[in-house]
């Protein structure tokens, strides 16, 4: 068996995601209830008996540091961990550059480590991948690197690594968000072959385009825009199709979805609530770990002539809903809600609390927030936008802790 360590980048801003990034990482953004971002990434490695973590944080890593500590503690006799590393300047005072400076800083976990292979994954993405199976495919090619891909439409090239791959897995072409002209599939001029930002590299091969990347003073030393180009020509760069892959217990296509901004975390939490959705929380065979807080079950009680109706919704512990109309909402841990309100399209992230006769409609609201009787939110969007921020397609966003209609 090869030795196998894995590092999860998790130090991503999520500019595109404020507000709800105002105050946390964007791996540590809540999602689906009762998860967090960075929960998926995790799992799919837990899941797939890959049990030698670092996770790499940076920006706002408090929030994703207490997360880490409460839910994906590991602890024992075995060799078994799951570690953030903070940001610690070893090399020099100056905090990562790109992806690929942020394992080259922290080479000497590898070094001690000494795996075969570097399983080298982001955290931003919502899917479940069974890693032993590109692992399985690495090894069979005996790649120096193999990178995961997905067909994406070509209208979304721009934010991806697109790739070219021949009929053997080998890549022949890659290039970083092309911004014109990108290189669509063979046959199928509305798509191209997006990489996931997932690789696993023969740890030999890592470590060399690690230093060697380190002494180039015009890289950024990032995995898209400098390894994977420089290497791919002379190497063996293989590329694993998620398609591919095969969850145990599930047969349905292949979920991958990027929530980097508003409307796709939105969208990504609407995919949860369809009749019979991509992404299944359901799984026995694929248990999705995260923290919960010792809380009682989701309440719903009618209140004098207001019945409490729920439909199309996910509600966490902790809930207490009072003669409320809840439709197509996700909603977090501990939110409380008065008689005579509705709600539809909304997220909740936790702990928020809604007055009587409130109506909201298409809202992500952050944790902490209050809000106060008869307020009206995503009803009138021009409105919404003086207080607000409210995304071009119209979801409205409360930051956390906000009092709203006080
Ligand atoms: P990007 O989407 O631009 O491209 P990037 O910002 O490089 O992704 O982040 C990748 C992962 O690293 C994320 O999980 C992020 O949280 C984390 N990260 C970012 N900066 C970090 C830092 N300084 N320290 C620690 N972690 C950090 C990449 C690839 C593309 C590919 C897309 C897929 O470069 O080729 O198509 O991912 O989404
Ligand atoms: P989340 O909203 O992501 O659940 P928490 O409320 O659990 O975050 O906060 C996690 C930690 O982050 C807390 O210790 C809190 O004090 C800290 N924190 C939150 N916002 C900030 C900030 N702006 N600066 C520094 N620490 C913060």
């Amino acid at each position: 068996m090869a030795r196998i360590l894995s590092m999860v980048l998790a130090g991503g801003e999520g500019t595109r995601l404020y507000p709800l990034t105002q105050s946390r990482s964007k791996p540590s953004v809540p999602f689906g209830g009762s998860y967090r971002l960075i929960d998926f990434a995790l799992n799919n490695f837990v899941n797939s008996d890959f049990l030698r973590i670092y996770v790499l944080t940076q920006f706002k890593s408090q929030s994703l540091n207490i997360h880490l500590r409460k839910a994906w503690h590991l602890s024992g006799i075995t060799d078994r961990f799951i570690d953030a590393i903070p940001a610690q300047m070893r090399m020099g005072k100056r905090w990562y550059d790109g992806t690929a400076d942020a394992i080259y800083q922290n080479i000497r976990f590898i070094e001690i480590d000494e795996p075969d292979h570097v399983c080298i994954f982001g955290s931003d993405h919502i899917y479940k991948m069974d890693i032993r199976q590109m692992v399985d495919y690495h090894q069979e090619k005996e790649a120096q690197l193999t990178v995961a891909a997905i067909q994406v439409p070509v209208s979304e090239a721009h934010h991806f690594g697109i790739i070219e791959v021949d009929e053997e897995g080998r890549m022949i072409g890659f290039e970083e968000k092309p911004e014109s002209n990108p290189k669509t599939i063979p046959g199928d001029p509305d798509h191209v072959l997006a990489s996931m930002g997932n690789y696993v590299f023969e740890a030999k091969t890592l470590m060399r385009e690690l230093e060697r990347d380190a002494q180039d003073e015009s890289s950024s030393h990032d995995f898209g825009k400098d390894i994977i180009p420089e290497l791919y020509p002379q190497g063996k760069v293989y590329v694993y199709n998620f398609n591919d892959n095969k969850i145990e217990g599930e047969s349905g296509p292949c979920y991958w979805r990027d929530v980097g901004t508003i409307h796709a975390y939105w969208q990504a939490h609407m995919d949860l609530l369809a009749d019979e959705p991509d992404f299944s929380l359901y799984n026995r065979k694929w248990a999705l770990h995260t923290y919960y807080p010792p809380l009682p079950p989701a309440t719903f009680k009618d209140f004098g002539d207001h019945e409490t109706q729920a439909s199309q919704s996910l509600i966490s512990a902790g809930c207490y809903i009072l003669g409320t109309q809840i439709s197509k909402s996700v909603l977090g841990f501990r939110c409380h809600i008065r008689p005579g309100s509705s709600v539809s399209g909304c997220i909740m992230l936790g702990n928020v609390k809604i007055g009587e006769n409130c109506r909201i409609i298409n809202t992500i609201i952050d944790k902490d927030v209050e809000i106060a009787p008869g307020t009206e939110i995503g009803v009138d969007l021009e409105q919404d936008r003086k207080r607000f921020t409210v995304s071009d397609e119209g979801i409205v966003v409360i930051p956390k802790g906000s009092k709203v209609g006080f």
